[in-house]
């Protein structure tokens, strides 16, 4: 029964000391619809605040080379976080039938990137992390040349969160952890 009081205890320590450093990953997906999205708060305006978020008559549609998407991620770090570490936007865009020569400019919260031919093709850029500090990033479809649907943006953070301050419990737990090594220690030992 001592033995395996130490084992838990020995046990306990070890996911206390491990668990904190887990890095966490947010997933934010946007899918996009002719009237809206399924994100009530896509087309909200966050810090950066911006033309209105469509043209045209389809939300979800870029129906020539004046219409344009723009949109927001919004997210929570729950816990906070102590570093961002890494993040993606991802859009998905699919041509309306096999068009040649169609191509969009797509804002990934700093810089714009050429499509080139769009027919059906996610495109991934990196992020820039100071952006994502606030809770939002905005991005945005704009039309170049030819008609195809926005299908869905999916925005991936990967982040390391603020350490937990112990609790008097948790405090409790490692003590008997440490209680529990030094005796199995000196079990060994004799
Ligand atoms: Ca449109
Ligand atoms: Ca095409
Ligand atoms: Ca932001
Ligand atoms: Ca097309």
């Amino acid at each position: 029964m001592k033995k395996f009081l130490m084992f838990l205890c020995t046990l306990i320590l070890f996911f206390l000391l491990v668990g904190s450093a887990n890095a966490l990953q947010i997933v934010d997906v946007i899918n996009f619809n002719s009237s809206g999205a399924d994100q009530a708060d896509a087309f909200v305006q966050g810090s950066n605040p911006n033309t209105p978020a469509w043209g045209g008559e389809y939300v979800n549609e870029i129906e020539n080379e004046c219409d344009y998407l723009n949109f927001y991620h919004y997210f929570t770090f729950d816990p906070a976080f102590e570093t961002i570490d890494s993040a993606s936007l991802s859009i998905e865009l699919s041509d309306d039938g096999c068009d040649r020569r169609e191509y969009a400019w797509i804002w990934d919260g700093d810089s714009w990137h050429g499509s080139g031919e769009i027919d059906d093709e996610t495109y991934t850029y990196g992020v820039t992390l100071s952006l994502l500090e606030d809770g939002d990033l905005f991005a945005q479809v704009d039309g170049r040349k030819g008609d195809f649907y926005v299908n869905s943006s999916t925005l991936t953070i990967d982040y390391t969160p603020v350490a937990p301050v112990p609790e008097p419990a948790t405090i409790f737990l490692m003590g008997l952890g440490l209680f529990g090594m030094v005796g199995i220690r000196r079990r060994m030992n004799k």
